[in-house]
């Protein structure tokens, strides 16, 4: 094993220690199930959580629970957001940086999400994966056309990354264990 192997795997048991529920949430597509993968690595349990016709999906792997699910294309169910974000120590955002035709529907369900009052205040990820792909947005573009200026009630990262070569995946461990209630 190679040093950064070493070290990410480090960084992956530190991940696990930590008492933590996170909603990953983005559109079909985006990368969120590679993401849990990439951080995860197997040894996690997963279940459907039956919700009609909302298709919720629950990771979990030692004291941390990451529930997944898909955005877009389903007004009816935005009743539930607040369900599956409420009381999270942080909303992570994935969106597919290299997939320009989708980027503004991405970017106004993301805003209609944290536009929700029981949601203001949770610390908000972005990340763009897919940097591997030459069509990608780079990251100031990527935060412009994403409007994250202008999400002022919450603190706000943003990670460009590729789940595929596992760039920059450290980077979100290490937000997501700064961001994380500390086991006493
Ligand atoms: N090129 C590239 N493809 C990726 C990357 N991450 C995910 N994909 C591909 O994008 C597709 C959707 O990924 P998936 O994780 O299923 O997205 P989800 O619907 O958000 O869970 C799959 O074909 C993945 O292999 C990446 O970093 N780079
Ligand atoms: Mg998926």
């Amino acid at each position: 094993m190679g040093f950064w192997e070493a070290f990410l795997n480090w960084l992956r048991s530190l991940f696990f220690k930590q008492e933590m529920e996170l909603s990953l949430i983005g559109l079909q597509n985006a990368g969120k199930t590679s993401l849990v993968n990439v951080i995860a690595t197997g040894g996690f349990s997963e279940d459907m959580i039956p919700t009609v016709g909302f298709n919720m999906r629950k990771v979990t792997k030692g004291n941390v629970t990451i529930k997944l699910w898909d955005l877009g294309g389903q007004p009816r169910f935005r009743s539930m957001w607040e369900r599956y974000c409420r009381a999270v120590s942080a909303i992570v955002y994935v969106v597919d940086a290299a997939d320009r035709e989708n980027m503004a529907i991405a970017k106004g369900e993301l805003h209609d999400l944290l536009s929700k009052p029981s949601l203001t205040g949770i610390p908000l990820l972005v990340i763009g994966n897919k940097i591997d792909k030459p069509e990608a947005f780079p990251k100031q573009s990527f935060t412009e056309v994403m409007g994250l200026k202008t999400i002022t009630d919450r603190e706000v990262a943003c990670f460009m990354i590729s789940c595929k070569n596992s760039t920059n995946i450290d980077s979100v461990i290490d937000w997501l264990v700064k961001h994380s209630k500390k086991k006493n």
